[in-house]
């Protein structure tokens, strides 16, 4: 029988790809503060916190700016973005997502999300998927961003999981160093060169390969 008894999944870039619409926010920002923000600059963003993410998009742009003008920007990013993810729905969830979940639920593991964003609960219920979670642990609940463990910890403290029962599904690299220095088992989700020190690397959870590869982790 395995030693796994929770998934913890994050929701950007595992479950619904929100990245382009963060990526979008960012760049109304970028904007109109007057500098250039790419695709390529946004890999940087992904899987960590609002606050953190304003940060580096400030040094792509070479400024400086007070608090005050910070938290005003951060809402303001906040805003557009929340405006984007207003309409999604369940035709944006990731390929064979709810099909793995349902499937590991019914072998009995317990199911939370891990996630940095304080939109998640927002985005779940957008896209009828709160019912599968067991624990939801979001950028709401923990002090600190990944790559801090955190939020992966509170996951499995919510379900009274001991650490080394949890299986992380995460597409960051932010993502994958909190899921190690908690000390769990990290599948990252996406390319195998960025995501290097996930235990296994899987292009998703529609494949039959790579399907075959995480199912069998809790059997
Ligand atoms: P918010 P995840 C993360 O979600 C995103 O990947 C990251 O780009 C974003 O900055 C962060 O949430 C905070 O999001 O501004 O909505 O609080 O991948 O941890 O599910
Ligand atoms: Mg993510």
């Amino acid at each position: 029988m395995s030693e796994y008894k929770t998934a913890i999944f994050d929701l950007d870039g595992v479950i619904v790809d929100t990245a382009k619409y963060h990526y979008l926010a960012w760049k109304c920002l970028a904007d109109e503060l007057g500098f250039e923000f790419t695709e390529h600059d946004n890999e940087r963003l992904k899987g960590i916190s609002r606050r953190k993410s304003l940060e580096i998009l400030l040094d792509i742009g070479g400024m400086r700016l007070d608090e005050k003008t910070k938290i005003t920007l951060s809402e303001k990013k906040n805003g557009w973005y929340v405006a984007f993810i207003k309409n999604i729905s369940s035709k944006e969830i990731l390929p064979g997502v709810i099909d793995f979940i349902k499937e590991i639920r019914s072998l009995g593991i317990k199911i939370s999300l891990g996630s940095a964003s304080k939109n998640a609960r927002l985005i779940l219920q957008n896209i009828g998927m709160t019912e599968y979670f067991d624990a939801i642990v979001d950028g709401n609940c923990v002090l600190k961003a990944k790559p801090d463990p955190e939020v992966f910890i509170a996951a499995a403290g919510r379900l009274g999981s001991e650490r080394r029962e949890c299986v992380v599904f995460e597409d960051a690299e932010a993502g994958i160093e909190a899921a190690k220095s908690a000390g769990m088992y990290a599948v990252g989700i996406g390319r195998r060169d960025i995501l290097e020190k996930a235990d296994i690397v899987v292009g998703g959870f529609s494949g039959s390969k790579d399907r075959k590869i995480i199912e069998e982790l809790f059997k």
